[in-house]
């Protein structure tokens, strides 16, 4: 299997994530792609490539120009304001401002664009989101160009991205430029099947009215894990996209014998769904190990779900997103790879 990978994520280095009420290393780390990208080596996985430049076009297919500007401007101004630390937000547009104004001061506009407070914007944070985004469409040029399957070896991660809206680690919703890009090229309908512990609220949202994308998202309860808001399982899309969203939300201590279940539930709607092409947003922090996840997933596990993706026989993008058991992300990555290519 091809795998698509930019030396550029490592310009993704914040110091800081709010974690617990500290400031902690954030979990979401150079290092995590360096794993990956050794046992991708070490198993001979495949031809390892960087990615094409693309321009902001297939981005914005997704994504609202404004704010693109402003995660592209956002370390600048900080600076400029005098503040010290990393990009932080601590206001929002809340429940009882329903304004939606876009402020001119950059803590405003912090606020207004992000949908949580974990996630600091430090120096090269634009630069390596926007080689996350190429690694993406690299990955699915050479789908559409014939191979049957590629993994993109995407960080930052994407897919609590919204059009307008940045957090939980995410800035550009790689998942869905790529899924878009499949249909701007010709598909009629693609499937987006999350697998990251984390439900895909970005993914979701983007797609949540129409027919063309449906997505299924396997995910901790969000009564119980981030992104709290989202994720419930009577969300079932709106408009045309009625019955085009489906998400399984599964409590603390899951296994793969539930998870699994879940997993087969979702195959098979796409199977009946007969999408052109698959896109998977593959998180690993679904791991029995993971440091802020709650499932029991064991690195053999990893390896028979991606058989069981495997048999839907699609062209198949993979899209990295979490997974923060750094010494075994790799593994972990790579099982569900070669599962699915029955090895
Ligand atoms: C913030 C947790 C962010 C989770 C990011 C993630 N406390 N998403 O792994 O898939
Ligand atoms: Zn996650």
């Amino acid at each position: 299997m091809l795998t698509v990978y930019s030396e550029k994520h490592k310009l993704r280095d914040a110091k800081t994530e709010l974690y617990g009420g500290e400031l902690v290393a954030p979990f979401e780390c150079p290092a995590r792609a360096e794993y990956i990208l050794e046992r991708v080596q070490s198993e001979k996985l495949g031809e390892i490539v960087p990615p094409d430049d693309f321009t902001l076009d297939p981005i914005t297919r997704i994504h609202d120009s404004q704010f693109l500007h402003f995660i592209e401007n956002c370390w600048q101004a900080w600076q400029s304001s005098g503040y010290h630390g990393e990009a932080i937000p601590t206001v929002w547009p809340s429940r009882r401002m329903p304004q939606q104004r876009i402020p001119d001061h950059v803590e405003g506009k912090l606020g207004y664009y992000a949908l949580a407070g974990e996630t600091s914007i430090s120096n090269g944070t634009w630069e390596a989101a926007r080689a996350s985004a190429n690694v993406a469409l690299t990955a699915q040029s050479a789908i559409l160009n014939g191979a049957k399957e590629a993994f993109a070896l995407c960080r930052p991660p994407g897919h609590h991205a919204a059009s307008d809206m940045f957090g939980g680690y995410c800035f550009i919703n790689n998942a869905a430029v790529a899924a878009q890009a499949f249909i701007d090229q010709g598909a009629s309908r693609v499937s987006i099947l999350d697998v990251d512990f984390h439900h895909g609220n970005g993914t979701q949202a983007i797609f949540y009215d129409r027919a063309d994308v449906m997505f299924c998202s396997l995910h901790g309860d969000p009564n119980d894990a981030f992104p709290h808001f989202l994720g419930y399982a009577d969300e079932t899309g709106s408009g045309s996209g009625e019955g085009y969203n489906h998400n399984y939300p599964m409590g603390p201590g899951t296994g793969f014998k539930s998870w699994g279940s879940a997993l087969d539930d979702a195959c098979q709607k796409i199977r009946n769904y007969a999408p052109d092409a698959l896109v998977i947003s593959l998180g690993v922090d679904t791991f029995e190990n993971d440091p802020i996840s709650f499932f029991k997933l064991a690195s053999d596990d990893f390896k028979r779900y991606g058989a069981t993706i495997g048999g839907l026989n699609l062209p198949t993008l993979f899209i990295m997103e979490g997974g923060y058991a750094v010494e075994e992300i790799g593994i972990n990555a790579v099982n569900v790879l070669q599962g699915y290519e029955g090895i």
